[in-house]
């Protein structure tokens, strides 16, 4: 038997790492992204010091409406290092999530049906992601230990941190920023989700992607509520995403009409992209359309009780909204919709429940004012040409363009 005490064993620190060893982690963190289901993976510096002037301009313009969380943490969203201090590198990821049989235009060319924004029509991206670049961290340290390597430090984002991910993923090179402020590419379009692993080693950074926009201004042109108001500039207060989302009290009168059926966000201005002609569908079945959430009609989600709306969207995007905003929103649809007295009744009926507060009551006696004007119009025209013409040019481009999706 030996009396020897084991020696814990002493791990190199992470700046003995040598160039040629930090490239090879990152063509590995590469791969691995692509086994943990990242379409693609980019790598980056911190320093967005070139954002920070537009972004305090897009603030101090107030396009960020009531979403305080956009300016409360000052220029931190352009200091991935102040984030997360150590941070040196960023490395970027993408996963697409459009759906198979996503019915674009069937969805917007019939009133009686609620569009919703095709990103949450499945699971929630946020955790799942974050777990998988969490995961991604995991593998580079165990790499990192199996060199003889300390362990480096890193944590994962998506979405909901303060930090300027497109702009990140632009100097990654996962694509460009497109006129409508998202990012794309050339081989995939714009269907996909951003997150990031910041990390504290110097690993090689990637190239930028040059703009592919060119004289294209498509988005612009669709926008229903004229939100892309320069090119690559979007005044979040207007954009239907933060109406039907992240507003929390009544949706201004000026834009429920452009609303139209969607109840959930909005994709038109990646609709009209003609570069999403080649966007992949996803891999991830977690990203699918549940059967509750496909092709709905607008009376059926409308009847749902809380209840209802809570086990029907549990672990979808949908469920952080609410129920009361979900009604403020298929209320707003109702009123666009076509005359119908189902529609007058089921408006009526919903108006009595315990369920409505004052503010969905308010969307409520519009839409029934707006079902009333057009029951006094005897309104015979057909259900399309109730769809606006900026959203008829829409669909008519998706059935040229995105046919496998329209
Ligand atoms: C706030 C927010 C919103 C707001 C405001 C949108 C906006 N454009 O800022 C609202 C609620 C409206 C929204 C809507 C949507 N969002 Co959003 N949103 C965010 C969030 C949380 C922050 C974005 C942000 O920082 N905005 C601040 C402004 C200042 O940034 P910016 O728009 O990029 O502005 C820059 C440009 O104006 C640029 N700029 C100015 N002048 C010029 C000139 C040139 C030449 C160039 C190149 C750039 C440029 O400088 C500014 C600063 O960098 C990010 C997640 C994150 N943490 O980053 C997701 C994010 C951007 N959203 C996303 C998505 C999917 C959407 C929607 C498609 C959802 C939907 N279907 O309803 C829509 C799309 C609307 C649109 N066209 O932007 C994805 C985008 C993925 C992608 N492919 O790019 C993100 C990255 C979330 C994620 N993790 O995947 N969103
Ligand atoms: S998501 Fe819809 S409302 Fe928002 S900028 Fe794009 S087209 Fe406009
Ligand atoms: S629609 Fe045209 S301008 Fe807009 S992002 Fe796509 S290519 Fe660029």
């Amino acid at each position: 038997m030996s009396d020897s005490i084991a020696q814990p064993t002493q791990l190199a620190p992470l700046n003995s790492l040598t160039s040629a060893q930090l490239s090879e982690l990152a063509l590995n963190i590469k791969i691995w992204g692509k086994e943990l289901g990242f379409a693609q993976i980019g790598i980056c510096d911190t320093d967005l010091s070139e954002e920070e002037p537009k972004l305090q301009a897009w603030l101090d313009k107030g396009y960020h409406g009531e979403m305080g969380y956009m300016a409360n943490h000052g220029m931190m969203r352009a200091r991935p290092h102040e984030l997360h201090p150590g941070t040196k590198r960023v490395i970027s990821a993408r996963m697409n999530y459009l759906p198979p049989e996503a019915g674009f235009a069937f969805n917007l060319k019939d009133p009686n049906l609620g569009y919703i924004s095709r990103y949450a029509g499945g699971r929630d991206y946020h955790k799942m992601i974050r777990n998988r670049l969490k995961k991604l961290g995991d593998r580079i340290e165990a790499e990192l230990k199996a060199l003889g390597i300390n362990k480096p430090n890193s944590r994962p984002f998506v979405d909901s941190a303060p930090i300027l991910e497109r702009p990140l993923a632009d100097k990654a090179g996962l694509g460009w920023t497109g006129k409508h402020s998202l990012l794309l590419s050339e081989e995939v379009g714009s269907w996909f989700f951003l997150g990031e692993l910041l990390i504290d080693l110097p690993l090689p950074v990637d190239i930028p992607v040059a703009e592919g926009c060119k004289t294209c201004v498509a988005c612009i042109k669709s926008c229903p509520t004229n939100a892309i108001v320069e090119p690559y500039i979007v005044d979040g207060s207007r954009c239907i995403s933060y109406l039907t989302i992240e507003l929390q009290g009544a949706i201004p009168l000026e834009f429920r009409q452009a609303i139209g059926n969607r109840i959930y966000g909005c994709d038109d201005c990646q609709l009209v992209c003609p570069v999403n002609s080649k966007a992949p569908v996803t891999e991830e079945s977690d990203f699918h359309t549940r059967a509750s959430l496909k092709q709905p009609q607008l009376l059926e989600l409308f009847a749902w009780s809380e209840a209802e709306f809570l086990k029907l969207t549990e672990g979808s995007p949908i469920r952080r909204i609410g129920h009361a905003r979900w009604l403020r929103n298929i209320a707003v649809a109702l009123g666009n919709a076509p005359a119908s007295s189902s529609i007058v009744t089921a408006l009526e009926a919903r108006k009595l429940t315990d369920e409505v507060d004052e503010m969905v009551s308010e969307h409520i006696d519009w839409a029934l004012a707006e079902q009333a004007a057009k029951q006094d119009d005897n309104q015979s025209e057909p259900t399309a040409l109730l769809v606006s013409r900026k959203t008829q040019r829409v669909i008519r481009s998706v059935e040229k363009g995105l046919p496998r999706d329209a």
